[in-house]
């Protein structure tokens, strides 16, 4: 099976997610939020959700979907909680919590206090600025436009001559969509480093950086993830800060809120936004990707876009159940099929195409496959559960992150 999964509590010292997000309620507000500014938030479990069909009339009641598996893990309002129980769920409390409420624009100095090894959006920044300025031929940094808040979304290209645009295939790696999987945002500066500061003395880097184009995007969704480590503490936040959020992962515009995968409601954590590319995050990406055909072709062939938490390899489509589909042939579902479980098998993660897990719509793997042909997967990273979820220990960053050396290695193979 997929995802499981049942609440961790509290077990043996560890910090669970429920203690995590107990520590909010007693936080002090910072910032531009009236003091003490929070909102009441309830944790449930949602038993026998044992099929993708299930799982897809919870998401759509508009929840918030931490976990999806046997049972599905959510945080729930009243109505959405009797919408449930009208759809015949067995619904158990799991607890609450106190969600902070706004701070526009928040900038966060540091991650909170434990977590500092995680990487804010300035020292991202300062990452990139210095793989460049260490490594000049070899990478270059600009940006593909600006976030909602006006944070430029960086771009740092990698690949022998980096300045000039050769004709080798390219390869894209995403990150940090979603606000709260810090973890994959570190995902993006591994890769980084890895081909930058690994070139001089590893053969196998260098033989891929200049046979390729590596581009890399480490914040997607800056302004949520500043959001959600500003005032100390994490926020449980996942969407853009667009109005009441936009999720960045149900806005882009191939077969966009089509099927019941994504709300319309602006409330809702799967909010697809008034109309696709709406949100500014995923209109900058999308159209930087369609910059990137040349003459008729797209030089982009593969992609990955990290996110957390599972540990699972997913392919397209999301949008629908079957495996193959009006751009989907069934050559071209085996391929994302046979390379997905070859990458699942060097990181042992799961893998499985996208809507065995729930559906969804506006995706970007349905967007860079069904528009341009990129091979394109999601990753869902550490853990496999609740416990650490979204906020793992900054001591497994580089565990983590390693986990999916050959991994990478195979999509960059796969562009050619
Ligand atoms: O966007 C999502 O809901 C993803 C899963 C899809 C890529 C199928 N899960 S997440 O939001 O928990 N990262
Ligand atoms: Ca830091
Ligand atoms: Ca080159
Ligand atoms: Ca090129
Ligand atoms: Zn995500």
């Amino acid at each position: 099976m997929r995802k499981r999964r049942s609440l961790v509590l509290a077990v043996g010292g560890a910090v669970s997610i429920l203690a995590l997000l107990a520590g909010m309620t007693t936080a002090p507000a910072t910032g531009a939020q009236p003091a003490g500014a929070q909102a009441q938030q309830n944790i449930y479990e949602v038993l026998g959700t044992n099929s993708p069909q299930l799982r897809t009339q919870v998401a759509n009641t508009g929840v918030d979907v931490l976990e999806a598996g046997t049972s599905t893990v959510v945080i729930a309002n009243a109505q959405q909680l009797a919408t449930l129980r009208s759809l015949g769920f067995t619904v158990e409390s799991r607890g609450a919590f106190q969600r902070p409420l706004d701070q526009p624009g928040a900038v966060a100095a540091d991650f909170p206090a434990g977590d500092e090894g995680y990487h804010t959006y300035a020292e991202v920044t300062a990452e990139l600025q210095k793989a460049v300025s260490d490594h000049a031929g070899l990478a270059t940094l600009s940006s593909v436009g600006k976030s909602y808040e006006g944070r430029e979304l960086n771009l740092l290209k990698i690949s022998d001559n980096a300045g000039t645009d050769e004709n080798e295939p390219e390869v894209l790696f995403t990150c940090n969509q979603h606000a709260r999987e810090h973890l994959t945002t570190e995902m993006c500066l591994r890769i980084v480093n890895r081909f930058t500061d690994g070139y001089a003395n590893n053969a196998s880097i260098k033989q891929m950086v200049d046979t390729h184009e590596i581009w890399v995007i480490p914040n997607v969704n800056p302004d949520g993830s500043e959001y959600d480590i500003s005032g100390g503490r994490y926020h449980m936040w996942r969407k853009n800060r667009q109005g009441q959020g936009t999720d960045p992962n149900r806005n882009w515009g191939f077969q966009w809120g089509c099927c019941g995968g994504s709300s319309g409601s602006p409330s809702s954590e799967t909010y697809r936004g008034p109309s696709a590319f709406s949100a500014p995050e995923t209109r900058a990406v999308s159209n930087w990707v369609n910059s990137r055909r040349v003459g008729g072709a797209q030089q982009i062939k593969s992609h990955i876009d990290f996110h957390t938490y599972s540990e699972l390899v997913l392919w397209p489509y999301g949008y629908t159940y079957n495996d193959t589909a009006p751009g989907m042939t069934a050559a071209e579902a085996k391929r994302f099929q046979d390379l997905g479980r070859q990458m699942a098998a060097t990181n042992n993660y799961t893998p499985e195409q996208s809507s065995d897990l729930y559906i969804t719509d506006g995706s970007v793997n349905d967007w860079m496959w069904g528009n341009h042909k990129i091979l394109s997967y999601t990753f869902e990273m550490y853990p496999r559960g609740s416990n650490p979820g979204f906020y793992p220990p900054d001591e497994v960053i580089g565990r983590e992150t390693t986990r999916n050396d050959r991994a990478v290695d195979l999509i960059i193979g796969a562009a050619g």
